[in-house]
Order: structure tokens, then C-alpha cells, then sequence
């Protein structure tokens, strides 16, 4: 690829105050500009190389360490020259510049990564999961990104391609025989088709369930007012966040804070005490609560354990009846005597605590949770590009199958051919230029 292309720079550090500010460089003309701002008559590829950079005048400006990273075997794929300055932005800015006076481009968001992807060092399954690793939200997100840069997510797509190609093969003999499919070919189909929807259902649902993991888990606190869920926020946080006051009511607006737990990140939101009231801005605050209750990946409800439970506690229950696989119930105030019915949440999850003094158990309860989503090992499809795909091919594989059970073998054949096009769209090299622009316009600059 050298040469096909201009030379792009970018700062491909922060902006920040950091030790040392990396300027990368790449395409055909990275290493003869490299040479003029060195002033050296070559770089060896792949050696760390200490020198000055020099400005137009010929004066030195900083000192670096300067690798040169040689087509093909580089990020792009293209010639890459990477300049290690001092920090700051002051020296890389002044670095910039002078590359593109030396005829250099200023490149834009994610464009290393789009050459990447167009010299074929990355499938757009793995370019996405460089984006998804800028922004990730916990510790084990790192860890199933990197996976996925392994190639994790094109041997799934290869390997359910392989299983819809072994199903054409299967019916397009018996079409072009115009014939009826036998017996056994029919169940053989059924069965391989049954597997494939049973993966595709299994991957597109613990995506779902896990891509907090990426972008941050949101848990709703509800419960009737005085539960003592600002408390619980407050405990959580470690901080004071949200007011707290035996008046009924105190909180109406939703109050957001994020916390590290378990190494995820999850966004606490507290909300209005869920009651039926006379004030209309009190009204409001609950119409939101029961928003955040119906968006959030994890709800704690707070029950009051030191008080029997009264019709506003119902009205939580009733919410959180349907909801009971994202719910832990927290029976709060565990200090006082306990006089709320447990055997009212039976299958609920249930810790008990005191927001004062000990949140520890729900801690806990968090944690298990938190890091169950992250243990498992089926791919992760990372981005909503992503599952949108994988769902189009259920739904055309959900399609074939009735087909197939009717007998009607062309129409069958149809739909498997487009769940192949959908599939395939999730690891499509170049020719999806507008989709690639979307996508890399996401990515920050240098990447
Ligand atoms: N004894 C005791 N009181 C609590 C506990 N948690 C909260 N409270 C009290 O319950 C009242 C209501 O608390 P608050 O957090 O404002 O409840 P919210 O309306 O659900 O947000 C306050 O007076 C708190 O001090 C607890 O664990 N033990
Ligand atoms: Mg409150």
C-alpha cells in the first residue's frame, strides 16, 4: 500500500500534561519527512532511535525517541514514523505543524484505524473493538476487547457462514432436481439450522446482558420515600450526593452518580420515592423514577425493614414483579427491629442492610452480579452496529426455518442467503464507505 496514499499526522496521546506526547506518522512520504525534521540520513526499522527534531530554521526543538515502523508490518499497514516528545502539547503542536509544512496531512478522527482496515491489518470487528477499548467502561471489558483483536468475532462469523453455506449446498441439489427434499435431509437441515438460531439467540442475548461491560452498567434505587435510598447512594458513592431527611418527598429530580464496583463501571441513579401524591412536581419526579426503573440494566429496590409493609411499598412490588431477574431487594434499616414480612419477596433476590452503617451484604450482591455478566465466553458483539446485524440474521434465520418446515425450499433459500449477506456484514472489509465513515468519526484523533 505504500505510496497509494497522502501522509497523515495526528497527536495519538491526550491532550494533557502527560510525561510524553507520541505524534504518529503514516504513509508513503513518513519516512523522507521523518529524515528532514531529524536531519538523518536514515531510521532503522523497528529501533528506537534518540535525536533532535529540528524546525525550518534548522534549530533544534526537542529532543525524542523516533521509530520507524516499516509497510507492512506497522499499525496501518503504510510506512508509520511514531515521534516520542516531551509532554505537554506545547512540543507535539510545534512537531504537527511542522510535518505539515514538510507535506504532511492533519488526519482526521480514526483515520489510522480506517487504513488499518483498508490494508486489511483489521477486520471491522476488531477495528470497532479498538474504538470499544478508548471508551470501555470496566476492567474486563479490556480483557474481551482484546480477545476480540485476536479475532474472536471473525471466527464466529466464519464459522456460522460455513454452517448457512452447508444448508444451501443441502437444498440447492434437491432444488436444481426439482425434487423433494428426503426425509432425513429435512430433519439433518432442521437440526443445523436449530443450532445456528440457538447460537445467534445465545450471542445477540449475553451481548445484551453484558454490554454495560463496554458502556457502563446503569442500576435505578427505587422504593417508597423514606426507604432510605439517598442513603443508600450516599453509602454507595461515599460521598454525600443526595439530600437526606425524614421528610417524605425530599427527592424528585433523578440524581446520577458513577461508582467503581467490582472493577465495573455502574451508573447509580437515585429517584423519587414512589407514592401516589397531590404535588404535581412530586408527581413528575416519580413519572421519571419509573423511567429509570424501565431503562436500567439493574434495579435495587429499598424496602424499609424497620415499618410493616404499607401500600406504597405495593406499588414498588408491583413494579419490579416483572423485572425480577435485574432486581436485588435491599431491606434496609437493619438496625431497628425488623418488622417488614420477608416471605413478601419470595423469589426475589434479598439482602439486608443498614444505608448507615453496613452496606456490605448488597455490596456483595452487586459484585456477584456484576462480574457473572463478565465471565462468560461466548463472543461479544460490541457496538449497536453490531447487534442490529447479528439480529437481522435471526430474524431472516427464524424466517428460513418456518420455510423449511413448510417444504418451500426456494423461499427457504432466500432468507439463509440473506442472514449470510447480514452475517457477513459484521466483519466486511472496505466496500461500506459511508458505513465506515459513521463509524470512525466516533474514534479520536491519532487512533
Ligand atoms: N435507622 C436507620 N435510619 C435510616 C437508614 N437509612 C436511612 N435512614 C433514615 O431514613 C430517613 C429517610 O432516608 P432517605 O435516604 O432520605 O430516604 P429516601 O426518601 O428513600 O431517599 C432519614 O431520616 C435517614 O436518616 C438506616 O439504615 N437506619
Ligand atoms: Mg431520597
Amino acid at each position: 500500500m505504500r505510496g497509494e496514499s497522502d501522509t497523515i499526522a495526528a497527536l495519538a496521546t491526550a491532550v494533557s500534561q502527560g510525561a510524553i506526547a507520541i505524534v504518529r506518522l503514516s504513509g508513503g512520504k513518513s519516512l523522507p519527512i521523518a529524515l528532514l525534521v531529524t536531519r538523518r540520513a536514515s531510521l532503522v526499522p523497528r529501533q528506537a532511535t534518540l535525536t533532535y527534531l529540528f524546525n525550518d530554521s534548522g534549530e533544534p526543538f526537542d529532543q525524542a525517541i523516533v521509530i520507524f515502523f516499516e509497510s507492512p508490518k506497522s499499525y496501518t499497514g503504510e510506512d508509520i514514523v511514531e515521534f516520542q516528545t516531551h509532554g505537554g502539547t506545547l512540543v507535539a503542536s510545534m512537531l504537527l505543524d511542522r510535518l505539515i509544512a514538510l507535506g504532511a496531512r492533519a488526519a482526521r478522527a480514526g483515520e489510522f484505524t480506517l487504513r488499518a482496515v483498508l490494508n486489511s491489518k483489521y477486520d471491522l470487528t476488531q477495528a470497532e473493538a479498538v474504538l470499544a477499548l478508548t471508551t470501555a467502561k470496566s476492567k474486563r471489558a479490556a480483557a474481551l476487547l482484546t480477545r476480540r483483536l485476536k479475532g474472536e468475532m471473525s471466527r464466529f462469523v466464519e464459522e456460522l457462514r460455513s454452517e448457512l453455506l452447508a444448508l444451501l449446498a443441502y437444498c440447492e441439489a434437491s432444488i436444481d432436481y426439482a425434487e423433494d427434499l428426503p426425509p432425513q435431509s429435512a430433519r439433518a437441515m432442521e437440526e443445523r439450522l436449530g443450532r445456528i438460531l440457538a447460537l445467534l439467540r445465545g450471542t445477540i442475548a449475553s451481548s445484551n446482558r453484558r454490554k454495560g461491560l463496554i458502556e457502563g452498567f446503569e442500576a435505578a434505587i427505587i422504593g417508597k420515600p423514606n426507604s432510605g435510598k439517598s442513603s443508600l447512594l450516599n453509602a454507595l458513592l461515599g460521598q454525600n450526593r443526595a439530600i437526606v431527611s425524614p421528610n417524605a418527598g425530599t427527592t424528585r429530580d433523578l440524581i446520577a452518580e458513577e461508582a467503581l464496583i467490582g472493577g465495573v463501571n455502574l451508573r447509580l441513579i437515585d429517584t423519587a420515592g414512589l407514592r401516589e401524591s397531590g404535588d404535581e412536581i412530586e408527581r413528575i419526579g416519580v413519572s421519571y423514577a419509573i423511567g429509570a426503573f424501565k431503562d436500567a440494566d439493574l434495579i435495587i429496590a429499598v424496602f424499609d425493614g424497620s415499618s410493616v409493609m404499607d401500600e406504597n411499598d405495593r406499588i414498588t412490588l408491583d413494579l419490579i414483579g416483572g423485572a425480577k431477574e435485574r432486581t436485588i431487594i435491599a431491606i434496609n434499616k437493619n438496625d431497628l427491629p425488623l418488622l417488614i414480612d420477608i416471605d413478601e419477596f419470595g423469589q426475589f433476590e434479598t439482602v439486608s442492610i443498614s444505608a448507615k452503617n453496613d452496606i456490605a451484604p448488597l455490596l456483595r450482591a452487586l459484585e456477584t452480579r456484576l462480574s457473572l455478566e463478565a465471565a462468560s465466553e461466548e463472543p461479544l458483539l460490541v457496538s449497536a452496529r453490531e447487534r442490529a446485524f447479528a439480529a437481522q440474521a435471526l430474524s431472516s434465520c427464524q424466517i428460513a426455518d418456518d420455510r423449511l418446515k413448510a417444504g418451500e425450499l426456494e423461499l427457504f433459500a432466500i432468507h439463509i442467503n440473506e442472514a449470510l449477506l447480514e452475517i457477513g456484514s459484521l466483519t466486511r472489509r472496505a466496500e461500506y464507505g459511508e458505513l465506515l465513515d459513521t463509524m470512525f468519526s466516533e474514534f479520536c484523533l491519532g487512533k
